[in-house]
């Protein structure tokens, strides 16, 4: 995945798609500090929104190499100014953000990120999950295995084996069975009286006959 980096006002949404997009549950966590993932930069809302600080952010979008720059779809304004992308030497994306919310106008807020001069512009709720697909799709680099392949490369596996959820029930009560039967039979420890072996559980074996006394070994049973 190419590392991208979340700008936007505090509570625009910054937080949340991280976690939606690592697969994580979407809870309120305010941002403190700048936050560095393997692929996500998470920052702090305020960064965004103080001049002095803004400088830092510039210098954490060098670290990526996409610059995602968040506008919420219930934004009554924007704060990002006309053609700001042309301070960034990054690919800069625009993504408007709760396009699930009951007063999402999600069109408005796509106005603002381009004449802030966003060209690529993504809508995405992290609460239901819209649009975070195209998002992950977007950044993918070769040899990623997307989270919805991965599962559907297990569903596929499941089928091919002749699966319903029935038979991978048989299969694991055969399993149980066979680990039921499965004999953990230990290493000879001495004699008996009669001349028997006896094994580390105290049971008494008669040795076989291709195998020298002493070091006769039960093992497992070939399963
Ligand atoms: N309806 C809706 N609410 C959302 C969505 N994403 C985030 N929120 C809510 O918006 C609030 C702020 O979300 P955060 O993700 O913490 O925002 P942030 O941009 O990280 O904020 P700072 O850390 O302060 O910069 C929280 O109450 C979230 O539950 C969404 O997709 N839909
Ligand atoms: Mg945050």
């Amino acid at each position: 995945m190419r590392k991208i980096i979340f700008i936007g006002r505090s509570e625009c949404g910054k937080t949340s798609l991280t976690q939606a997009m690592r697969g994580e549950t979407v809870t309120y966590h305010k941002t403190q500090y700048v936050n560095t993932f393997d692929v996500i930069i998470d920052t702090p809302g305020e960064y965004a929104e103080t001049n002095r600080l803004g400088g830092a952010l510039a210098t954490y979008s060098y670290e990526a190499d996409v610059v995602g720059l968040l506008l919420s779809a219930i934004e009554p304004y924007s704060l990002y100014p006309p053609s700001v992308t042309v301070l960034a030497n990054r690919e800069v994306i625009g993504i408007v953000t709760k396009i699930d919310h009951r007063l999402a106008n999600p069109k408005r807020a796509a106005e603002w990120l381009k004449l802030a001069g966003c060209r690529k512009i993504f809508y995405i709720s992290s609460y239901s999950g819209e649009g975070i697909p195209e998002l992950l799709e977007y950044l993918r680099e070769e040899g990623d295995v997307m989270p919805w392949e991965k599962a559907k490369e297990q569903m596929d596996a499941f089928n091919r084996e002749g699966g319903s959820y029935s038979s991978v029930d048989e299969k694991m009560t055969e399993q149980d069975e066979l680990e039921k039967k499965r004999e953990f039979k230990t290493v000879v420890v001495g004699e008996d009286v009669l001349g028997r072996e006896i094994t580390a559980d105290g049971e008494s074996v008669v040795p076989s006959k291709d195998v020298p006394a002493k070091t006769h070994v039960r093992f497992k049973n070939e399963l």
